[in-house]
């Protein structure tokens, strides 16, 4: 990692950029299938799967046949383990459904929010150099407690026309309704419009490469959501003497393997702790089977050396990362004082990777300083609230000569005239009868 030693206030903004994205020539292509997919369905999407996946299939559909192979396949303790995170996760994501929140707002006036459901959602795992079927108990299990009523799973297959065990797995445990093979752009559009066998959905989660994140901008033009512009994996570590080296190195590690153009930063005010873990990440990353991936990762990156906590947490908040580890003698200086972050973890006993897994917090979040503003994925990103009012004759007579004036100064006379026409009802001696 590149070591850079009291930076300039000044500077801080070309320090902490991230690697620049090429999206202008993405996005002809982008077009190009979504056209193909609204005009000729299956058709366009069987082409595509057969072009870039380099696999022809019969139907696209996965089989119960399929799933409970898939099963077979995996170990006990794998299920195992699987089930573990399932539950803390489940726990997690129970306990943020809300009330509905009710209240007078004057005599006669009640007004109340309920969320629900939205009925149908998409969900993208990409297949990539490691399928990552993690994400697809992050989504489908919050998915299924706010009670979506239609979750499509979407994925790429290999040359074989297979996905992956653990994906297939996973889907059925976690109560997706329908697994699709199929990736890439060619997925998103699917979504977007439907197609004989993709169903159409109103929103689509889950990460992808630059194909599927322009994808799913694109798809927002037609109206479907989504849950945020995703961008590489990130990891801000604010570490001091107090915490142990080859931990922090090994949670560095553990966010670089993600691939070439992920990002990880130390903060410290110790230059001796930075030496420290530099000394770490180079006898660890030995090892890795991805070593090849994360020594770029880790060349791209960055320990910044700062004269005091405030400094840091300044610098912290102006880069808003995605993933923040705080491991210092100061830790709730800076859990109380983190503005921007997508999840925080405390001590030395948290490694970023149990959020990854299996604690129980999503790991769907912001990455691209979009942790300013926007929240990581959470049982309210499956629901939407309503509003609902109902108000009474009584209070109607208290507000009606507030929206009467306000809509005559407006110029919008109908809008006066339906409370005019109910007042004369309710008080016919101040309409003149
Ligand atoms: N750290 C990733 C999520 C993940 N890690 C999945 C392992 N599997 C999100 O940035
Ligand atoms: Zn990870």
């Amino acid at each position: 990692m590149k070591i850079i030693k009291y930076p300039n206030k000044n500077t801080w903004s070309e320090l902490l950029k991230r690697p620049t994205q090429t999206v202008n020539d993405i996005e002809s292509t982008v077009n190009q299938i979504f056209e193909d997919v609204q005009r000729n369905g299956d058709t366009a999407i069987n082409k595509c799967t057969s072009l870039f996946d380099g696999a022809d299939l019969q139907s696209n559909l996965v089989t119960k046949q399929e799933i409970e192979e898939a099963s077979s396949k995996l170990s006990s303790e794998l299920k195992a383990a699987i089930n573990q995170a399932k539950s803390n996760i489940e726990t997690f994501h129970k306990a943020q459904k809300t009330e509905r929140v009710s209240v007078e707002t004057s005599i006669g006036i009640t007004c109340w929010q309920e969320k629900r459901a939205i009925q149908k959602i998409g969900i993208y795992i990409p297949a990539g150099t490691a399928p990552l079927f993690s994400t697809v108990l992050m989504l489908a299990i919050p998915a299924n407690i706010a009670g979506c009523k239609e979750v499509v799973l979407c994925s790429p297959p290999n040359k074989d026309g297979k996905i992956a065990n653990e994906i297939l797995y996973a889907a059925q445990l976690c109560g997706v309704t329908k697994i699709i093979k199929v990736g890439g752009i060619q997925a998103i559009a699917g979504l977007t419009f439907g197609t004989e066998t993709i169903p159409q959905v109103y929103k689509i989660f889950g990460p992808g490469n630059q194909f599927v994140t322009v994808a799913k901008q694109l798809a927002t033009k037609y109206g479907v959501a989504i849950d945020m512009p995703a961008g590489p994996s990130e990891l801000l570590v604010v570490a001091d003497d107090s915490a142990n080296a080859s931990y922090v190195a090994s949670d560095l590690l553990s966010q670089a393997e993600h691939g070439t153009d992920s990002q990880v930063i130390l903060v410290s005010t110790s230059e001796n702790f930075i030496n420290e873990v530099e000394t770490e990440i180079k006898t660890q990353i030995k090892v890795l089977p991805r070593q090849n991936i994360a020594e770029q990762a880790i060349n791209n990156s960055k320990s910044i050396l700062v004269k005091t906590n405030e400094e840091a947490l300044e610098l912290i908040n102006d880069y808003g990362p995605e993933h923040f580890i705080v491991a210092t003698k100061n830790n709730n200086f800076y859990v109380n004082g983190i503005q921007n972050a997508g999840s925080v973890f405390i001590g030395n006993y948290t490694p970023e990777s149990a959020g990854d897994y299996a604690s129980g917090t999503n790991h769907t979040l912001p990455t691209n300083g979009f942790s300013k503003a926007y929240s990581g994925v959470n049982l309210d990103s499956f629901t939407k609230a309503i509003t609902f009012q109902n108000i009474t004759k009584e209070g109607l007579k208290n507000i009606g000569n507030t929206i009467e004036l306000m809509a005559e100064a407006e110029g919008l006379q109908a809008h006066k005239n339906a409370v005019s026409i109910r007042l004369k009802d309710i008080i016919p001696a101040q309409a003149g009868i």
